[in-house]
This record gives C-alpha cells, sequence and structure tokens, in this order.
C-alpha cells in the first residue's frame, strides 16, 4: 500500500450559509494540500438550500483552485445528508474525509490525520484526550450539553471513543464503501451513525489530538439540535437492537411527527427503505 501522502484524497466540507466564513478555509485548504500532499487531492463542498452566496464564493474560488468543485442540493437535508451524498464520491480516492466549513480544524491538524490512516480504516481528530489543542472554549451551556450527549452515546454504544463530534475525519475508501448504506441520519448525530457503523462493522478507529477553534456563526440552536441527536442517537441504537425495533415499528408515525416539530433535517430517499434493518 503507497504511504498516505501519496494515495488520492477527497476532502469533503458540508456547508450551510456559509458565505462569510468559507473562503479563506477553501484557500488554506487548496493551497495547503498543493503543497503538502502528493497524491491526488479533491475538495468538494456539499451545499444544500443555502439562503445566501455560498454557491458564489465556492464557485469563484474553485475558478483559481482546480482540485475544488461544488456539489448541491436543494432539499434541507442537513449536514449529515450532505455527507451522505457526498460519500458516495467515495469511488474517485483511496481515503475519504471531512472538516467544517468554518475553519475550527486548521490544514495541518487534518493531515496529521491522513497521515495516521496506515494504522487504522478511520482516523478522527479529538478535542478531549491529551495533547489536544483549544484555542477557543465553547461557552458552558455547549459544552455541558456535549458532554452530556457524550455520557449517553457511551452508555448506548459502548465505543470508548472521548469525542465523536470533533467535525474532522477520514477513512479508507473500503470502510466507506462497506458501511455506506448503514448511513440514514440527517442531523449532527450523523457522526455516531458513521463510527457506530464502522465499530460494528470491524473496523478499526483511532482517535488523535487534534487543534480545534470554536468559530462564531455556529448553526447549531443549543435546545433543538440537542434533543434531535439524542433521538437519532436512541433511533441508531434501536436500529441495531432488532427485538426492540420490531416492537417500537408502531411508533414510526409519532418518531416522524416528532422529526417534524424539531423541523430536523432528513437525508435523500436511498435506494433502502428507512425502516430496513442494517447489514451489519
Ligand atoms: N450541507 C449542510 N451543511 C451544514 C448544515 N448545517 C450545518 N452544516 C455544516 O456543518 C458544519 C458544522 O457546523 P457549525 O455550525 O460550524 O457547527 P459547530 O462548529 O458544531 O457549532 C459547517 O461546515 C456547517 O456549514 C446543513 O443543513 N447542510
Ligand atoms: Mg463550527
Amino acid at each position: 500500500m503507497a504511504p498516505p501522502d501519496a494515495q488520492s484524497l477527497l476532502l469533503l466540507i458540508p456547508a450551510y450559509n456559509e458565505e462569510r466564513r468559507i473562503e479563506p478555509v477553501l484557500r488554506e485548504y487548496a493551497t495547503y494540500f498543493r503543497d503538502h500532499h502528493s497524491g491526488k487531492f479533491q475538495l468538494v463542498v456539499v451545499l444544500n438550500g443555502c439562503r445566501d452566496n455560498t454557491l458564489g464564493v465556492v464557485n469563484r474560488v474553485a475558478a483559481e483552485f482546480p482540485a475544488i468543485s461544488a456539489l448541491e442540493f436543494a432539499e434541507a437535508i442537513g449536514k449529515g445528508g450532505a455527507l451522505i451524498e457526498g460519500l458516495k464520491l467515495a469511488l474517485h480516492a483511496d481515503l475519504i474525509g471531512y472538516v467544517d466549513a468554518d475553519g475550527a480544524t486548521p490544514p495541518h491538524a487534518f493531515h496529521d490525520l491522513v497521515r495516521r490512516t496506515d494504522q487504522a480504516d478511520c482516523v478522527i481528530g479529538s478535542r478531549w484526550i491529551e495533547g489536544a489543542v483549544l484555542h477557543v472554549e465553547q461557552s458552558g451551556k455547549r459544552q455541558f450539553a456535549s458532554r452530556v450527549f457524550h455520557f449517553i452515546v457511551e452508555c448506548l454504544f459502548r465505543m470508548h471513543i472521548r469525542d465523536t463530534q470533533c467535525g474532522a475525519k477520514v477513512m479508507r475508501r473500503h470502510a466507506v464503501e462497506s458501511i455506506h448504506s448503514n448511513l440514514r441520519i440527517a442531523d449532527m448525530a450523523f457522526d455516531i451513525n458513521l463510527l457506530y457503523s464502522l465499530h460494528r462493522a470491524g473496523f478499526k478507529i483511532l482517535e488523535v489530538p487534534t487543534e480545534w477553534t470554536d468559530k462564531i456563526g455556529s448553526k447549531v440552536t443549543l435546545f433543538r439540535t440537542s434533543l434531535t441527536m439524542f433521538l437519532s442517537a436512541v433511533r441508531i441504537w434501536l436500529v441495531y437492537s432488532p427485538r426492540f425495533y420490531r416492537l417500537l415499528r408502531p411508533l414510526k408515525p409519532l418518531e416522524t411527527w416528532i422529526y417534524k416539530k424539531l423541523r430536523a433535517p432528513q437525508p435523500l430517499p436511498g435506494p433502502r427503505d428507512d425502516s430496513s434493518k442494517p447489514k451489519v
């Protein structure tokens, strides 16, 4: 196997109303990986339903950097839905990763993850293990919500991952392709869906301390996002607990109603029925 730096790399950036934050991030990533990565590098921004000129900004920068392109969806498919669609491009690269559009993860920190893909099928940035560098602390309320979510996720899934929610992750193509049909969570709990699918399929996940800067302009609305993520985490757990899932199936309309009330995003319909069981 070629060393990670010589492999082709596809970086996805989910973006929703990011016209004010994304431009320097695109420039920094395209320049950094042109200069530091010898394999092919492609950066695809996955947008959906933006009400600002994010697409115009991306196209303007893409005219200068051929590695950059945009993939746009009209539907409100959320960050997870956008990544589910973006990960369908995995066949074009050896390594596939994603980072946030706000530059919370600097290019060299993402590069650290890429370089460790010779040790695991999935390498994730972690803000909560020794060696991590956090530049701006999250608000107390946000930190509390995130620790509660972490506790719930650990109780339900027992993956022993300290930071499932860091926006920087990279995987080998084979791993993505093996679990892609299990991805169905469109909201911010998408990462749990991804990691648990990989974990159940026996892929190795490596957590690496990362550098992270909280940026202003977050799209997270604490109450609604937290509740949606909690419901989605429970939903993933149920999907992997077939006995309970069958028992609770009559409650599906209630689940649909709650997601609608929370204005939670839904992924684009895939080839499989949402209520079918995962393969692994
Ligand atoms: N495509 C898409 N991206 C989204 C959506 N909501 C959030 N994002 C992106 O997800 C990333 C993380 O969002 P952000 O607001 O920075 O979250 P935070 O850093 O956890 O507060 C950013 O790149 C956002 O643009 C969405 O509905 N669709
Ligand atoms: Mg952010």
